[in-house]
């Protein structure tokens, strides 16, 4: 039986953006029901919810459908005020890198699709995506610590950072990103002091 005050989050194992969402709310200690699903399957639940058929979505306890990941964060930001930073130029600036990490994630997504998803994957299509996820990388490199730590904290965009570290290291060990770099180094070790971020790791098997 479920209860009526909680958040009901449908989700796949390995999806990077079910996953920010998943660690928002965790963080956030709101109640939630996890729904864990394989996106090909058939799930007319999440379809009445999300008629895109894509993870993360979220019903709230009124009862609403929330989904795409940043959409559910900006709902989360409305009732607690504790995703993004008060101050309005920190906010700016840790917003936008969270995009960038965002955008970074959705084309390891879409090179991982094309490559080993399609009969005959497309040699321009991999090349864009790969371009994408390298420019976006070397981005993310050279932005201050603050836009990922800040008072010994990480940011939105710092928790954003730690679930592609671990999404590139899956799909694209490639390009995934250096290890002993001491950015992420130290985005790796803070969120690696969160049981939720550890047993959520994906994983192929
Ligand atoms: N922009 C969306 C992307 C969500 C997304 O691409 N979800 C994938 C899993 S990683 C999915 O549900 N795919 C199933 C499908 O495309 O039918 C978000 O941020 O939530």
């Amino acid at each position: 039986m479920s209860n009526p005050n909680t958040y009901r989050l449908f989700l796949s194992q390995r999806s990077p953006f079910a996953r920010r969402v998943r660690l928002a709310l965790k963080r956030l200690q709101l109640p939630v029901e996890e729904r864990i699903i394989d996106v090909f399957g058939d799930h007319p639940e999440l379809l009445a919810l999300n008629p895109l058929g894509m993870v993360p979505a979220l019903r709230t306890p009124e009862g609403f459908g929330l989904f795409d990941s940043s959409a559910i964060l900006e709902h989360l930001d409305d009732l607690t005020g504790a995703i993004w930073p008060k101050d309005r130029s920190l906010r700016v600036h840790i917003r936008s890198a969270s995009t960038l990490v965002t955008g970074m994630i959705q084309g390891t997504v879409a090179f991982f699709q094309e490559s080993s998803m399609h009969d005959a994957p497309s040699p321009f299509w991999m090349q864009d995506h790969h371009d994408t996820i390298l420019r976006a990388k070397e981005r993310i490199l050279l932005l201050p610590r603050e836009t990922w730590i800040l008072e010994g904290n990480l940011t939105q965009a710092g928790w954003d950072l730690a679930v592609a570290v671990e999404y590139l290291e899956l799909r694209m060990k490639k390009l995934a990103m250096p290890a002993t770099h001491p950015i992420i180094e130290a985005v790796m070790a803070l969120a690696r002091k969160s049981a939720d971020f550890t047993s959520s790791t994906p994983r192929l098997t």
